[in-house]
């Protein structure tokens, strides 16, 4: 199955709340999501995250506000890196930063994040980026969510079913 969004409207002033788009049924191994966006030229940190508000409960079967994140993809201008990291139930563990920012301010990019048993695969630009091994289960995914000062402008997902 693919699923297509094209998204309009945006600001890249990056004033804006996220921008969240629901993602059906998680991701699988063998699930792909592409993004592709422009970097503002001023941006100085951009977060793109796999949100799982619903992990806390998928285990605990408990109501709860805390929040879970399986990937916060974290480019950061000034310091020429990207941060990745998970927020499990509302805390952030630790950082992993290793390599030199491929995102470059006022370009076009394209970001894809590909579902193995226990990782993501990030490619940026059709260049292998890194690998972020699962803290979550990334199946609890139910949200890609984007801030900062870029312009989204179409997300590709592809589910194995
Ligand atoms: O700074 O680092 C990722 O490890 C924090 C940032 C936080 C994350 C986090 O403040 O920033 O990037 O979603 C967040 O809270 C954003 C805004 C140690």
């Amino acid at each position: 199955r693919e699923d297509e969004c094209y998204i309009q409207k945006y600001d890249l002033s990056g004033k804006e709340s996220p921008f969240k788009l629901a993602l059906h049924g998680g991701c699988w191994p063998g699930s792909i999501i592409t993004l592709t966006g422009c970097i503002g030229d001023d941006a100085e940190r951009i977060g793109i995250n796999l949100d799982a508000p619903n992990a806390y409960k998928l285990k605990h079967k408990a109501h709860t506000e805390l929040e879970n994140t399986c990937l916060h993809l974290n480019p950061r201008f000034p310091e020429n890196c990207v941060v990745r990291n998970s927020m499990i139930d509302s805390k952030w563990g630790e950082e992993e930063k290793d390599g030199e920012n491929p995102f470059v301010k006022g370009q076009e990019f394209n970001l894809r994040i590909e579902t193995t048993e226990d990782a993501f695969l990030i490619y940026v630009n059709d260049q292998y980026f890194t690998t972020y091994r699962h803290r979550l289960p990334p199946h609890s995914v139910s949200i890609l969510s984007f801030w900062g000062k870029m312009q989204p402008f179409k997300v590709v997902i592809k589910s194995p079913v």
